[in-house]
């Protein structure tokens, strides 16, 4: 475990994947006749159906990327580094808030983590490893791990207690965020081209747990719809069009950043409502390494209150 979190000097090497498959015309009828539940199985390569349903709904899941033994290992990793970060007083990595709650027992639990890779070098070789080299072509042919940029390798723990800060996530979409990278703390308008979050998931996830919610397709709105359908952060409503995406410990998803999405809380409480994910930032544009000096992105500074204005309702 280190408590140096200064990004390295140099960006992580740029990566080769295997090139973007086009999907055929019977591959994109295949993939619209699958159930938007549909757990797909990784591969070497991303298949022409993969990547024809990601095309059409914005998102995809496969099931059991990371071994049982790696959830495990993953988790006691995230242990070390909350203890690591809680010795330090550090409430804030590199510019960006850590969301520090409580644990339902006086303690206090970090409920979003930025950075984490940078505390423990097994997280780091794990989202260095080969087998994400399909995913990472998703993104481009050339990508690697932004371990050190924008807000790092995430990991996110909802949970429903007395003093939690971090139950649910109100509707949004990732794109917005990237209005707000040309400048750090200034937002410029631009519409967003196409980014994908990749999300590692640690609990088993029933519709009826709470969870990520998403609109299928809602990636191909125009821009003016990605800016005004909701009030960003605010909304928590049920949408007709919305599914839930039920995971398994181990699952991975692929979202893109421009479709709407939402944390729906647990109505259960305490360990039963315990929600982990873990989103890795693979990129592809130019290295904008964050520093201790980084100031604190507009998006952070409009999302936390937000969140935790709403996080009682
Ligand atoms: O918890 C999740 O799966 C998604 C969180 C999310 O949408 C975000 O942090 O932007
Ligand atoms: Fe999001």
């Amino acid at each position: 475990m280190t408590t140096d979190v200064l990004p390295p000097d140099a960006p992580a090497p740029m990566v080769d994947s295997p090139p973007r498959v086009l999907p055929t015309a019977s591959e994109i009828e295949e993939a619209m006749a699958l159930p938007l539940t549909t757990r797909f199985i990784l591969d070497e390569a991303i298949s022409g159906v993969q990547q024809a349903f990601l095309d059409a709904h914005g998102f995809i899941l496969f099931g059991g990327v990371a071994t049982p033994e790696e959830v495990a290992l993953i988790l006691r990793e995230v242990d070390q580094v909350q203890d690591a970060l809680i010795a330090e007083q550090k409430t804030i990595v590199n510019g960006i808030p850590l969301c520090i709650g409580e644990d339902g027992e006086g303690g206090p639990f970090i409920q979003r983590f930025a950075f984490t890779s940078l505390y423990s070098e097994k997280i780091s070789s794990f989202v260095h490893d080969s087998r994400f080299l399909p995913i990472r072509g998703l993104i481009g042919e050339r990508t690697r791990v932004g371990e050190g940029e924008r807000d790092g390798v995430v990991f996110n723990r909802n949970m429903t207690v007395e003093g939690s800060a971090y139950t649910r996530l109100g509707w949004h979409t990732d794109g917005l965020r990237d209005l707000f990278m040309l400048h750090p703390t200034w937002p410029w308008l631009r519409p967003p081209g196409p980014m994908l979050n990749v999300g590692i998931h640690f609990d088993h996830i029933k519709a009826e747990d709470g969870g990520l919610r998403l609109i299928p397709g809602s990636h191909t709105q125009g821009f003016l719809s990605m800016l005004f359908r909701k009030p960003y952060f605010l909304s928590h409503g049920i949408d007709r069009n919305e599914i839930a995406v039920e995971t398994e410990p181990g699952d991975l998803t692929v979202h893109d950043g421009r479709m709407w999405h939402r944390v729906e809380r647990s109505p259960w409480t305490g360990r039963r409502s315990l929600r982990r994910t873990m989103y890795v930032p693979y990129l592809l544009d130019a290295y904008q390494p964050k520093s201790e000096d980084s100031g604190t992105p507009f998006y952070h500074r409009l999302s936390a209150p937000l969140n935790r204005f709403t996080r009682a309702g």
